[in-house]
């Protein structure tokens, strides 16, 4: 046999006939149904098999391909990724769709119903998860040599249930029904260690540390192969799973407590177990780190043995893979590597920390304080007892170069040390990455701008040239194609299909905003989202809503930052206009809420429920004769948001100027043609740069303005004593107007609102509502709106995740594509 020949590339078929065969197979012999009796869940494995044969082909060849030319790698590690469902996105990315739905069809089956069976993969909490899983996307579909490494969670973001307009949270078990995307792989496994103590020996006039005494986990590979749209390139994304070791506690066999050795197993096997429902708040809890190190210790070891393979020596690592901490929680990746490099590759310490800084580079996605993770030096020092004397080290060195650069600065070094002395030592982990990295970024102009004033001020006084911007962006493949097909359709009508890899070309469609019957035909598709979306809020809400109204949204984590309760005072003031002057022409709306709350956040919870609780009260309200609704769409993840972002007329995006990081939700929303309504925040600068001011409502206080009043000394009482309309709005909310049963329930949260409001919303309010009101004159000349939409569409080009990764490769990775075909 000529193995060459046989190992040729040879891909499988993707038309319908080898679909049809390929399904009819892995139905009877995977999953062993008769195709007369198969229920629709079957059905759905069965096609994802199909997929799945198609899309390890091309992950395979492009390992080869790979390995052949000897790239570049880049290594994402990232805590989380939201990817949401595979299989359509997968048969989209792989051009074989219509291939499928007509395979199926021969079975009588529809691929847009079963497809609904397949469970969201929400491994992520928001805006960062949703980033990483548009990263991989785009790195595949530009051919770019990257691979994610995460957490195979057996339990992802928790779903959200409203029961009496109160959030309960239910256990995501997305793996229930078996998960066809992944390849376990059980000959991929790496111990990792926790506890013990650091033994030290002198071995030939030099130091050697030993960490004994600790306990082992086992961490198994699962291996996701993600293509990319219209390359042949699969990358991978390589997910792990904590597993006991095979010899764990044998004592507790041979002292025959066979109970305990079991139990003890057992929880060695929760460190992969649930995912961290909590957005911005960092947990400080043993097993949160156990995770961080657990997931870092096997990629880092992984990475090495790949290297190591493929016969590159390990003082070459940063000439052959880049290493990217997708914000602090993999930073302890700094000190992991240092660690190998020192104890088991014997590199001296100048060296081993000129390839760890060559190698590793960090993105940072907030500047809330209560977001900065922290760790007790104590629990390092258990947890962990290498590393925390690697730290030291590294911090030692690190206020040397300090002091020799600034003499006599102490102030400055007790600010830079990765200590932080105050109330209990505590490692600061955004020191440790940006120390051991060679570049460090933020997620939007604004954001980078405040990392380099505020929280990194000192690290770019002394290195400004690390300090980088790279603009978030999102997939379009995935938050135009796929979520707005019939945008999508009417677009490529025009200007053809580039636009999927090439968001640019959207500006060829800014003539047509001169045609009326274009424009007309925007409108419709617009229109038809919206029926789409007023079918799933009467499915998962009971309330139905008119289309004609003004569809406001607003989806994203619960946050106070985020201001939910601005639009809802809004709502509440736009309630008290109708029911005071009923006869006058109001345009209607529908206020559309969606999002999580972290499950210990008292005060988001709080604010879900005041939003549920005005909801039930207008909604009922005759008064209002359907002209003002409101919906909380319970939980928001991938599959809901692209149901309800090409429903969009208006989006909200209504932080306080200086705590949105960058946002992505405003990208989505404004690439599918609706027209934001926010604050000079994060993206939304850049997006009104983009699409001009005309074509976008911007109010509000501004960065500056917002630490002036700070610094003065901001007193929201007062604001709402000058305010009749506020004043009415946060009684009727205080008194119990909207909680008759229990007229107290939002006693505590008005108050917080008149004495602390921390994120300004009575500061804002005035000069929201007047924009509103701008917005409404606007609704009312249907064309005029439209044509603004239509420049939103076209205009986004620059928000495209393939500009974002490129930047990332050219400033940072220093990557380069690398196409099998
Ligand atoms: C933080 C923490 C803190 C420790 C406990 C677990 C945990 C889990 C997630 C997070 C993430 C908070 C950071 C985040 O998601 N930032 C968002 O990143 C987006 C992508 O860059 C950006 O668009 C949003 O503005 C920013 O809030």
């Amino acid at each position: 046999m000529d193995i060459n020949r046989e190992l040729a590339h040879r891909p499988m078929a993707s038309d319908k006939e080898s679909f049809k065969k390929s399904i009819r197979e892995a139905l009877i012999h995977i999953i062993g149904k008769d195709p007369l009796n198969a229920t629709q869940r079957d059905w759905l494995l069965a096609v994802s098999y199909a997929v799945r044969e198609r899309l390890i082909e091309r992950r395979m060849y492009t390992k080869r391909l790979f390995n052949q030319e000897h790239v570049k790698r880049v290594y994402y590690l990232s805590m989380e990724y939201l990817i949401g469902r595979i299989l359509i996105n997968s048969l989209l990315n792989m051009g074989c769709y219509e291939a499928c739905v007509e395979a199926l069809a021969d079975f009588g089956i529809q691929l847009d119903e079963i497809s609904e069976l397949e469970s969201d993969a929400a491994l992520g909490n928001g805006g960062l998860g949703r980033l990483a899983a548009c990263i991989l996307d785009s790195m595949a579909t530009q051919c770019m040599p990257g691979y994610g490494y995460g957490i195979r969670y057996e339990y992802g973001m928790f779903r959200q249930g409203i029961v009496n307009g109160e959030q309960i949270e239910h256990p995501d078990n997305w793996l229930r029904y078996g998960n066809p995307w992944e390849f376990p792989r059980p000959e991929k496994i790496f111990p990792v260690h926790f506890y013990g103590h650091v033994v030290t020996h002198r071995e030939k006039g030099q130091t050697r540390y030993y960490w004994e005494g600790a306990e082992e986990v086992i961490a198994m590979a699962n291996d996701y192969p993600t293509p990319g749209y219209s390359s042949k390139n699969a990358n991978n994304l390589r997910l792990w799973s904590a597993k006991a070791t095979r010899d764990f506690n044998l004592e507790y066999f041979n002292e025959g407590d066979y109970i305990r050795a079991v139990k003890e197993k057992a929880e060695s096997e929760t460190i992969s177990m649930v995912l961290y429902p909590n957005d911005a708040t960092a947990s400080g809890r043993e097993l949160r780190l156990k995770q961080e190190y657990f997931f870092v210790s096997a990629s880092i070891q992984d990475i090495i043995d790949r290297h190591e393979h493929l016969g590159y020596p390990i003082t070459e690592l940063p000439e052959k893979i880049a290493i990217h901490l997708n914000d602090t929680h993999p930073a302890i990746a700094v000190a992991e590597l240092m660690r190998l490099l020192l104890d088991a590759y014997r590199l001296d310490w100048d060296t081993a920390w000129k390839v760890t800084q060559g190698v590793f580079a960090y993105t940072n996605h907030t500047l809330m304080p209560e977001a900065l993770e922290t760790w007790p030096v104590s629990l390092l020092e258990r947890v962990l007892p290498r590393h925390m004397q690697i730290i030291y080290e590294i911090n030692f060195q690190f206020l040397l170069h300090v002091r020799r650069t600034f003499p006599g600065d102490n102030d400055l070094v007790r600010r830079l040390s990765l200590i932080d002395e105050d109330g209990g030592r505590r490692v600061r982990m955004a020191h440790l990455a940006v120390v051991g990295s060679h570049k460090i970024n933020g997620v939007a102009a604004l954001h980078t701008q405040l990392l380099k004033e505020t929280l990194f001020a000192d690290f770019y006084r002394l290195w400004p040239e690390r300090f980088v911007n790279i603009t978030n962006g999102i997939t379009p493949r995935l938050w135009l194609n796929q979520a707005n097909p019939k945008l999508a359709k009417l677009i490529s009508t025009h200007i053809g299909q580039d636009w999927c890899i090439d968001l640019g070309q959207l500006r060829r469609l800014e003539p047509l905003a001169q045609d009326r019957e274009f424009l007309a035909r925007f409108r419709e598709v617009k229109r038809q989202n919206k029926v789409r979306l007023a079918r799933l809020i009467h499915k998962t809400t009971g309330i139905q809503v008119d289309t004609n109204a003004l569809f406001d949204v607003q989806i994203k984590r619960m946050h106070e930052y985020k201001r939910q309760l601005l639009s809802l005072l809004h709502v509440v003031h736009l309630y008290n206009r109708i029911r005071f002057a009923p006869e006058e022409p109001h345009v209607s709306r529908v206020a559309i809420f969606a999002g999580k709350a972290a499950p210990s956040y008292v005060r988001a919870k709080q604010i879900i429920r005041l939003i549920n609780d005005v909801a039930e009260f207008i909604n009922h309200d005759p008064a209002v004769a359907g002209r003002l609704k409101v919906v909380f769409i319970p939980n928001y993840d991938v599959s809901t948001a692209s149901v309800i972002i090409p429903g969009a007329d208006l989006s909200e995006q209504i932080s306080t100027a200086g705590t949105e990081a960058s946002g992505t939700g405003n990208m989505k929303l404004a690439l599918n043609g609706a027209l934001t309504i926010g604050t000079l925040d994060g993206a939304n600068i850049e997006i009104r740069e983009a699409v001009g001011e005309d074509n976008m409502f911007i109010f509000g206080l501004r960065t500056d303005e917002v630490s002036q009043l700070r610094a003065a000394g901001y007193t929201p009482r007062e604001v709402y004593e000058h305010n009749a309309h506020l004043r009415l709005c946060i009684d009727m909310i205080r008194d119990g107007f909207f909680s008759p049963s229990e007229p107290q329930r939002y006693r505590d949260l008005s108050h917080h609102l008149l004495s602390v409001d921390h994120y300004m919303i009575l500061a804002d309010f005035a000069s929201y509502v007047a924009v509103q009101e701008q917005v409404d004159a606007l609704y009312r000349d249907q064309e005029a709106w439209s044509r603004k939409a239509l420049f939103n569409t076209a205009r986004m080009g620059y928000f495209s995740i393939d500009r974002t990764v490129r930047q990332y490769a050219e400033h940072i990775w220093d990557v380069v594509p690398e196409c099998w075909i």
